[in-house]
Parts: structure tokens; sequence; C-alpha cells
């Protein structure tokens, strides 16, 4: 009898393994403002098609979020992901501290305009963050995309708490290069769109690995590649040159910059990045600045081999079939 339990067993007991080896084995949570700029759709498609990833949650920050979350309820049913859970964040004026009505709309948020098969749970951003990040000691990865509302949020409720996280990468700041490429930094829009919260979370003082402007600013989406994507005409891919056209029509904007994309990237293809350690801090204007005489209390990317990391991602957007063949589809 106990030889043929062991018999039916056993074969069972060498597959689980092997399968377990191949699951996506990197939490994370990825906290954005989708329906802003256009590189959140991006990277949240980069995010979506990436089987590294076990996405644990998808947290909306800044400005509207109950409409940035309705996008991405409607993103992950397309791709039949709706068991990934969606949580909103706090909604803020467009810059915080300066503006005094919520917003602003978008253009994007017509693309899921009165859809409500999935919902996002009851659970705020950040008391979700905190769940997870309590549930899951040392595992997640914590991605920030956005503002940071919700991380200053977390931080409010339990100072220790971004100290759970594996790390921590965010697109934020501008620290050797501005917008366009400019040799002299800007204020990064995710810190001057909400300082009081930008300067709470760097200076809780857990290593956050920063995508700024300096490997970000000059990563495009040009046109040769929009239009693969467009011809590729599969559920991510209309969903993601939908939200482009409507970005478009809205900003004139032809051309994306991938922003977002490449702060997913750095956790994806580390060998496509140099960073240098760096204390960084934040000033009350939105800059952030590099503290040479301080130990350091980060990462700061400082180059990109962008065309290999734009044929990665292409590959990644082209070469899936995310919500395609379904029953009934
Ligand atoms: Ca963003």
């Amino acid at each position: 009898m106990k030889l043929k339990w062991l018999a039916l067993f056993l074969p069972l007991a060498l597959i689980l393994p092997a399968t377990l080896a191949t699951a996506a084995s990197q939490k994370i949570i990825f906290d954005c403002d989708l329906g802003g700029d256009i590189d959140d759709a991006f990277a949240l498609g980069l995010v979506l098609t990436s089987p590294e990833f076990e996405v644990l949650g998808i947290t909306l920050d800044h400005g509207l979020t109950e409409k940035r979350g309705q996008l991405a309820c409607r993103i992950l049913d397309v791709l039949g992901k709706e068991n990934i859970p969606v949580a909103i964040g706090r909604q803020t004026p467009n810059v915080v501290g300066k503006d005094k009505e919520l917003g602003p709309a978008s253009a994007q948020f017509r693309w899921a305009e009165g859809f409500s098969r999935v919902k996002p749970i009851a659970t705020p951003a950040a008391d979700f963050i905190l769940q997870t990040l309590h549930k899951y000691p040392g595992e997640v990865i914590l991605f920030t995309v956005g503002p940071v509302p919700n991380i200053a949020d977390v931080l409010k409720k339990d100072p220790g708490a971004l100290k759970l996280a594996k790390k921590i990468y965010s697109m934020f700041g501008s620290f050797y290069l501005g917008y366009g490429s400019n040799p002299v930094p800007s204020a990064e829009w995710n810190v001057v769109a909400d300082v009081a919260s930008a300067k709470v979370f760097v200076e809780a003082g857990d290593p956050i690995t920063y995508a700024g402007l300096d490997i970000t600013t000059f990563v495009t989406l040009e046109e040769k590649q929009r239009l693969k994507l467009t011809q590729r005409n599969s559920p991510l891919t209309d969903a993601l040159m939908g939200l482009y056209t409507l970005w478009n029509s809205e900003t004139g904007n032809e051309t994306p910059v991938l922003f977002d994309v490449v702060a997913v990237s750095m956790v994806l293809w580390p060998d496509l990045f140099q960073t240098k350690p760096s204390h960084v801090r934040v000033t009350d204007g939105g800059f952030t600045v590099i503290d040479e005489s301080k130990p350091a209390n980060g990462e700061v990317g400082v180059s990109v081999n962008k065309d290999e990391l734009l044929r990665r991602v292409m590959k990644r957007y082209i070469q899936q079939n995310l919500g395609e063949n379904r029953p009934g589809s």
C-alpha cells in the first residue's frame, strides 16, 4: 500500500519543484499615476508581459485616483488579469500645496468611462501597500512611477514600513540631465507635483534606486515602433495604442518618452544600466540634489543602453498573447 502511494506521488514530487522554479519569482507592487503622461500605460504593459513578476497589486496615486483606477481595471480585464488587485490612493490637486482643485481630468479616462466589470478593492492604496509589505517582509519590490502621496501615507502610518520592501525603484528626480537632455537638472514632475510627499519618501532613508531624467528623458517610442504595435493588433497593443491616440489628441505630442518603462527595466535587465551610490535630498523647489559629503542613501541611474532596452521592451509587447484566444472571445 505504502509503495502504491509512493508511486502515485513520486512523479508529482519530481514535477513540483521544477514548476515552482519556473513560476514568477519576484513579487512586486506597482504604484503609478496611470492616465497622466502616457508612459505609465507602457510601463504597466511591460509589467504585465514580464513572467519574472508576480504582481501583488497596482496602486494609483495623485490627482483623480478613482479615474486612474478605472483605467487600470479595464486594462486588467482586457488582458485577462482581473485577479490582480487595484487599490486607490488619496485624491490630490495637480500640484500639491499650490493648486486648490483636484485634478486634472485626462482624455485617457474616456477609454474606461462607464467600465465597471472589474472594480478596485475597498482597501485604500496606502493600507494595501502596508499590509502587503507586512505579509511578505523582504520579498516585495516596490515600484513608484508617479508622485508619491501614497508612499507618504504609508510612512505616516508606519515610519518603518519601507524597510520591509526588498528594494524600491522609482521614476523620480533629475540629477545630471533635465528634460530634453538639457545639461541642467529640472524639477522633475514626480517630485515637484508633491514636494512634501517627495521629501518624506526620500528622507525616510530607505535605499531607493532612481530612474531619473538622466536615464529616461531620451528613451522615446518612435513612429516605426508605434506602427509595429498598431499592426500587432492584440488586446495589449490595441489598448496601448488607443490610450496613446487619446493622449496625442489631448497633448499634441507625437512621441512618448518612456520614463516609467525605464524604472521597470532596471529590475528586468540590470545589465543595461550603470548606477552610482549617492546621498539624495529633495529641495523645496522640487529638485533632487546629490550631497557628496554624506553616505549614500540610494542609487542613481547614470547610464542606460537605450537601443537594447527598446529592443527588449518591444519584444515583450509584440511576443505576448495576453487576453487573446480566451473562451468566448
Ligand atoms: Ca507616471
